[in-house]
């Protein structure tokens, strides 16, 4: 190991649940195989042009044929929990029909297998693989789509025996979002209106899916993950002061509020009854529904944000920050707001700034402002663009560094107090980046597209010889 791969010196409790994490769509391919029929992913991948390259998840990591070389993967890292997720249109390709054995038997199998290894499973329902079919009927602006979610989660449920933790949704945020405001992931529609219908319904889909799940099986432990950041202002001027304030209602209290106050941002309600038909679609006894309580939340952390008001990049420049082209759809700056970066911070090959302290911030809010349930980290990781050397190995101390760096202030947010249970490197293998396409690498195991080979990078190995000093 090299002289910077070491670990975080203070120790981590013994339970602690040390995993990877994945999504149907990013690594299974096989897209037309044993009934899966279209997600709103493959129209967008196979339609849109705005995927990198051109890329579609058809064949991604192959891993719906090459899952038990995955298992082995996980096992030899020595991993408590693997994160994944179900593939609403494996399970449900027409909906309202009957569920599809086939689908079932892949997931079945999958969980028999990880079973097999001592490694506990950990699905999410929904990874942003919406059927087509109902995107037709208005997707996530449709109030039917939460009833259709919450029917999917019960067949999963009762058919998926064996899983004792279930998270409904991954990142609603992204789905509302750049999916149906910003038109930058599927179903690509820029609407800010429809972003916001498109929030509410997919917390009340949240919220039916957890009360499905404890009439089945009272039992189970249910949670959802949500991205959430640490958003700052660039100076203390009163314009940047609100400019955060209104990009952290968007990102973060729109969705921690309801989920756990059981009521939505004042200021977010305002703003979005600008954008029709916005909150108006919210109905009498929807808050109750989406505050049904959780057994723990999920938490994806990636980076900070900076943001300053809208017309203030010549203050920006003037304060030393970069600034970058303006949004090109009029509808993007809906917040009022530009964001600048911070100059002389890292960034990965998202060109995200790396900050842990964030992480930190973020876990102490969490668990100040909102609940005291168990935490996980769902997702914290980082794109590199890596390559296989010479010898054959991939080299990825960047990676090394970006995690341990997180682990450092998972310890420190401990330390004060936050009940974090847990932490799942995004991602296990490199695998389909959405809009990028296959041109950003998470993994900590390399993917050859063109074989399916998979090469542990060294990240992999570090984090198996983290796990096994902390376990
Ligand atoms: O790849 C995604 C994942 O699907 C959801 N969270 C963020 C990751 C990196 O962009």
């Amino acid at each position: 190991m090299s002289p910077d791969a070491t670990f975080p010196q203070r120790p981590f409790p013994r339970d602690f649940m040390w995993g990877t994490a994945t999504a149907a769509y990013q690594i299974e391919g096989a897209a037309t195989e044993d009934g899966r029929t279209p997600s709103i992913w493959d129209t967008f991948s196979h339609e849109s042009g705005l995927v990198t390259n051109g890329d579609t998840g058809d064949v991604a990591c192959d891993h719906y044929h090459r899952y038990e070389e995955d298992l082995d993967l996980l096992a030899a890292l020595k991993v408590r929990a693997y994160r994944f997720s179900v593939a609403w249109p494996r399970i449900h390709p027409d909906v309202t029909g009957p569920a599809n054995q086939k689908g079932l038997d892949f997931y079945k199998r999958l969980i028999a297998g990880l079973h097999d290894r001592g490694i506990t499973p950990l699905p999410t329902m929904y990874h942003w693989d919406l059927p087509q079919s109902l995107e037709e009927k208005g997707g996530w602006t449709s109030r039917e789509t939460s009833y259709r979610f919450a029917d999917y989660a019960a067949t999963v449920l009762e058919q998926l025996d064996g899983v004792d933790k279930w998270t409904t949704f991954n990142e609603p945020w992204t789905s509302a979002w750049l999916g149906y405001a910003y038109g930058i992931h599927a179903p690509g529609r820029s609407d800010i209106g429809a972003g916001a219908s498109a929030t509410h319904h997919l917390l009340l889909a949240h919220g039916l899916g957890v009360q499905a799940c404890r009439d089945i099986r009272p039992g189970v432990e249910i949670g959802l993950t949500l991205n959430l950041g640490a958003i700052r202002a660039g100076s203390n001027d009163d314009a940047d002061v609100a400019a955060a304030w209104r990009n952290d209602g968007n990102l973060n209290r729109i969705w921690l509020d309801p989920l756990f106050k059981g009521e939505y941002p004042q200021d977010m309600v305002e703003l979005y009854a600008e954008y029709p038909p916005g909150f108006s679609v919210v109905q009498e006894g929807d808050l109750e529904i989406i505050s049904s309580p959780i057994d723990f939340l999920g938490v994806n952390y990636y980076g900070p944000g900076t943001v300053m008001g809208e017309g203030r990049e010549h203050e920006a420049r003037m304060a030393g920050f970069h600034v970058g082209p303006p949004p090109s759809e009029e509808s993007i700056n809906h917040l009022h707001s530009i964001g600048v970066g911070v100059p002389g911070r890292p960034r990965t090959a998202m060109d995200w700034e790396i900050d842990a302290s964030g992480l930190r911030e973020l876990l102490e809010r969490l668990s100040k402002e909102y609940t005291q349930i168990p935490l996980y980290i769902t997702e914290n990781g980082a794109a590199y663009h890596d390559y296989v050397g010479t010898d054959g190995a991939v080299r990825d101390p960047e990676r090394i560094e970006y995690i341990k760096q997180h682990l450092e202030a998972c310890l420190d947010a401990m330390d004060e107090g936050v009940n974090l249970q847990g932490y799942f490197i995004w991602s296990l293998l490199d695998n389909f980046e959405w809009g990028f396409g296959y041109s950003r690498r998470f993994g900590i195991v390399w993917i050859d597209y063109d074989t399916g080979r998979r090469i542990p990078k060294s990240s992999y190995y570090w984090y198996r010889d983290f796990i096994n000093a902390n376990s």
